[in-house]
């Protein structure tokens, strides 16, 4: 697993180049003027992949995020006015099925008239064809991504076809090794990025002991599995983690205190990891346009008279990436996914914890105002913050979250100063990519309303 955390940040890359590191004792056939446009998500797309793999075949692969399904890039668009994944841009050729993908990538790069992942054996295609096709009716359609997101698969009705159809592929794999034969085909590429991906949806597959068998063998033998398959479920179910496990956590009970100040973008960075871990700390809220962090018992304990500020025992942490570094590493679970061991995620993680810093809070000030005598938010330096913007908006354009595809605490530190622009008036019209993230943050992240809208309402309350 920690292995496989290092890519996520640099999925495309990886996916461009993993492929080819697996077979790199033999020559690779590379077609970069063929495009091939996919996201890992779909079990459609990896089914390709799949392919790609065990022809040792290289494309012009270009990364979609479906889950940015309103930022959709111009020249996928005019190729495919259905919008749906993969596609295939070979030469004029385009072909938009992945069943019709596969086929074409085997008889057209396959190197043989009659190669034995799609044999021209009438009898024999035939079966390969029935399992495509299978693959199509019972379970591609269980996984359109949205209906994944919503738990769709967890319907009576859907649940009984599917345990229809697995019986029956169980019934196959009773009579030969592979579903369309004793050989591998095409048709194990389809149906086994379909039925892994039940993996993210924790769907028993403990009744069918053949199709576990199967599952098993296609891991061991499919060329680039891991790359072409694995990883993309691992995201899938990351974010969909992110989105319904935090419910189901047990609640931790602390000894932590926290001072904070909702209006403050740094204590609403805090309050949404606590959500996210489900601690239990004792609040202690201080409020800051009252000048509540210079009194002299606040100043004994944080001289910078700063918010937020987080004692447990003896430790007292006066910044809030700290803060929230720490909350994860000591009350997360073993390498929590918001803050992961692996160095090069860390890092990554690191740098945008430091990018929010510097151009984010620095940006939010408190500071007198002349009409009552009162203390006001305000923010300073509008052309950092929009350059700041600009170069957000570029990385979310190559990610789902801002350190990589899987959420993270640089998120929580990021959306709470840029949800915050909100209540100051800051244009966040030309930056799509980021109203996407801001609108998944809001969705995904655990009581988001009361962790950070909240202190944006208070915000604009006071402006
Ligand atoms: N880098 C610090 C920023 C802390 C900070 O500047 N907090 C502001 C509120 S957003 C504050 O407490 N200001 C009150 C003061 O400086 O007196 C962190 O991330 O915790």
């Amino acid at each position: 697993m920690t292995s496989t955390l290092i890519k996520y940040n640099v999925i495309l890359i990886v996916l461009c180049i993993g492929i080819t590191l697996i077979h790199n004792s033999s020559e690779a056939t590379v077609k970069k003027e063929v495009n091939l446009y996919y996201d890992p998500f779909n079990p459609q797309c990896r089914s390709v992949l799949l392919t790609l793999g065990a022809l040792d075949l290289e494309l012009n692969l270009k990364r979609i995020y479906l889950f940015h399904s309103e930022q959709l890039p111009e020249d996928f668009r005019n190729i495919n006015s259905l919008h749906t994944l993969p596609v295939m841009q070979d030469g004029d050729l385009v072909l938009s099925e992945s069943n019709a993908i596969i086929v074409h990538l085997v008889r057209k790069y396959g190197g043989q008239d009659d190669h034995p992942l799609y044999p021209n054996n009438p009898k024999i295609q035939a079966k390969v064809n029935q399992g495509l096709h299978f693959n199509n009716s019972y379970f591609s359609q269980a996984f359109e991504i949205p209906h994944i997101f919503r738990g769709i698969l967890k319907t009576a009705e859907v649940e009984d076809k599917i345990h229809e159809a697995l019986n029956f592929l169980e019934e196959i794999l009773e009579k030969s090794t592979w579903t369309a034969g004793n050989t591998i085909t095409v048709a194990d590429f389809a149906l086994v990025a379909s039925i892994s991906t039940f993996e993210v949806v924790d769907f028993n597959l403990g009744n069918y002991q053949q199709i576990q068998n199967w599952l098993s063998k296609c891991k061991t033998t499919m060329a680039s599995y891991d790359t072409a398959n694995q990883e993309g479920i691992y995201e899938l179910k990351s974010l969909l983690e992110s989105k319904n496990g935090f419910q189901n956590k047990t609640t931790v009970k602390t000894e932590i205190s926290l001072y904070y100040d909702p209006i403050s973008p740094s204590c609403r960075s805090v309050l949404l990891t606590i959500k996210a871990l489900n601690l239990e700390v004792n609040l202690k809220v201080i409020d800051l346009l009252a000048d509540g962090t210079q009194e002299k018992d606040f100043l004994d304990i944080n001289s910078l008279h700063t918010l937020p500020v987080m004692q447990d025992g003896e430790l007292v942490l006066v910044e809030s990436h700290a803060i929230i570094v720490y909350l994860v590493q000591v009350y997360g679970k073993k390498n929590d996914p918001l803050y992961p061991h692996d160095p090069t995620f860390q890092a990554q993680i690191n740098q945008r914890l430091d990018f929010n810093n510097f151009y984010f809070y620095l940006a939010f000030e408190i500071q007198h105002d002349d009409k009552d005598d009162g203390r006001i938010p305000k923010i300073v330096g509008m052309d950092k913050i929009h350059k700041a913007l600009k170069f957000l908006e570029e990385i979310l354009k190559k990610s789902i979250w801002t350190a990589g595809n899987i959420m993270t605490v640089a998120d929580f530190a990021l959306v709470a100063s840029i949800s915050t622009f909100e209540a100051f008036d800051v244009d966040l019209g030309k930056y799509e990519n980021i109203k996407n993230w801001l609108s998944l943050c809001k969705s995904v992240m655990p009581n988001y309303d009361w962790a950070n809208q909240e202190g944006i309402y208070a915000v604009m309350a006071i402006r």
